[in-house]
């Protein structure tokens, strides 16, 4: 059964192809740097946006034209024919990963055991047609926002019987991870923050998460789910305060509650701007203390102060984003999944192809550039040269902690005044930068 039958495997033509369904960059095959592009970039398509998004907005109803949805049965018959959606979509554009939340995947049903059943029907479909194809879960995650009971958050909730909800859930979310050997398992936190301070205790919420994500990592070691625990920041939206709000003030959190050895980050492009840095920034901050976990690659709208989640099309932005990987030795177990969704407006199945087939391409080529810029060196001899002050001398006390106030002292009243200052060049190494982007 083919639900796409438009569209052909896209291949790989060239950059000077003019077939937008085909490849311009991405050639999975084709090395650099000794490996494949299609080890580098480890593409994933997600569950929610891809294969449940309807288009509503608070204006207007879904506009999504998705003929699989309309060919009737129960809705656990529409869960299963999505699978089969799903892995056509993922032959037919050669990504080797996907994610889901557990709610993506499977309806909810009237009670917590039946909901387990169903999600088990079509737990199995998805293990088997991971088994046929050899594609494979990135990570899975619980979706404990969408449910009206999770109106005052999951773990943060005021209601411990909503905690404990919350804590079956993710507990048969591990399991199912588990079964089909998914290698990372994310929270994002999707109602876990306020949206007043009149009626929040900041600091009880704060413990009921810590708290949770201790109980996650008890029951990830009884079951030995081998996967790595990811936390994905955000800054605000659902609500006003999301506690994770960015890549700093998780590592803090982490920190505070003694699970910083547990966790890494699944860092968001659109998170990242809507926290008011660049994901340069938020990646380059997480690659520095070894918590750089995997990527959802997006993009937001400049002119938007919400999570718009567009297809990632930016060249500086794969480019930079490519540099801190590259930079970091590999995305190691992690991978850029798509958490993107297609516009309102853009509401045939192959607009989902374009979509993709355009995020892939903008990384693919990002990933060329930035190991041409890494080949060259130049940024690189910059920033080196522009500490070369700490290699030797004062600097090289000072790092190595053989410097006190007092000497510090002594070497300055000796010396006067401190060396000259050297100009930092910025718009020559973004002069530089230019050159490459081609
Ligand atoms: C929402 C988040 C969400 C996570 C998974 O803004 O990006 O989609 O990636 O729960
Ligand atoms: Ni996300
Ligand atoms: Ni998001």
């Amino acid at each position: 059964m083919a639900f796409f039958p438009d569209v052909p495997v896209i291949k790989y033509e060239g950059p000077d192809s003019t077939n937008p369904l085909a490849f311009r960059h991405y050639n999975p095959a084709e090395k650099v740097d000794g490996k494949t592009m299609a080890e580098h970039l480890r593409f994933a398509v997600c569950y929610w946006h891809t294969l449940c998004g309807s288009g509503s907005d608070p204006f207007g109803p879904g506009t999504m034209s998705r003929p699989w949805d309309d060919q009737g049965g129960s809705p656990l018959d529409v869960a299963l024919r999505r699978v089969d959606v799903m892995f056509e979509l993922l032959a037919k554009l050669q990504v080797p990963f996907y994610c889901f939340h557990d709610r993506d995947i499977a309806p909810e049903e009237k009670t917590l055991a039946e909901t387990n059943k169903t999600l088990d029907k079509v737990v199995a479909k998805l293990k088997q047609k991971q088994q046929e194809t050899g594609v494979k879960l990135l990570w899975g995650t619980a979706n404990l926002f969408s449910n009206p009971r999770f109106v005052h958050g999951a773990s943060t909730s005021c209601n411990a019987d909503v905690f404990a909800y919350a804590a079956a859930q993710v507990k048969k979310a591990l399991e199912v991870t588990k079964e089909l050997g998914g290698t990372n398992y994310v929270f994002w936190g999707g109602r876990e923050g306020y949206h007043n301070l009149y009626n929040t205790d900041l600091k009880r919420e704060f413990d009921h998460l810590a708290k949770f994500l201790h109980m996650a990592v008890d029951y990830r070691n009884k079951i030995g789910l081998d996967a790595q625990f990811l936390i994905e920041p955000k800054p605000k939206e659902p609500t006003t305060h999301q506690y994770d709000s960015d890549a700093a003030a998780c590592m803090a959190f982490l920190r505070t509650y003694g699970l910083e050895k547990e966790f890494k980050f699944n860092l968001e492009t659109n998170h990242a701007t809507l926290a008011g840095h660049s994901m340069f920034h938020e990646m380059t901050y997480a690659a520095s203390y070894g918590m750089l976990g995997s990527i959802d690659a997006n993009r937001g709208d400049e002119l938007i102060g919400w999570d718009t989640d567009q297809f990632p099309t930016n060249l500086y932005t794969t480019t930079q984003m490519m540099l801190v990987i590259l930079n970091a030795g590999g995305l190691g177990r992690g991978g850029l999944n798509f958490d993107a969704k297609v516009r309102r407006e853009s509401f045939e199945p192959v607009d989902l192809f374009h979509a993709h087939i355009g995020g892939m391409d903008a990384f693919a080529q990002g990933l060329k550039i930035a190991s041409a810029i890494r080949k060259d060196g130049l940024l690189s001899k910059f920033v080196k040269d522009r500490y070369s002050s700490w290699d030797a001398g004062i600097g090289a006390d000072i790092e190595s902690g053989k410097a006190t106030f007092e000497s510090l002292e002594a070497y300055m009243l000796q010396k006067g005044d401190a060396e000259k200052n050297t100009s930092g060049r910025q718009e020559m190494l973004e002069n530089i930068v230019n050159r490459y982007i081609k």
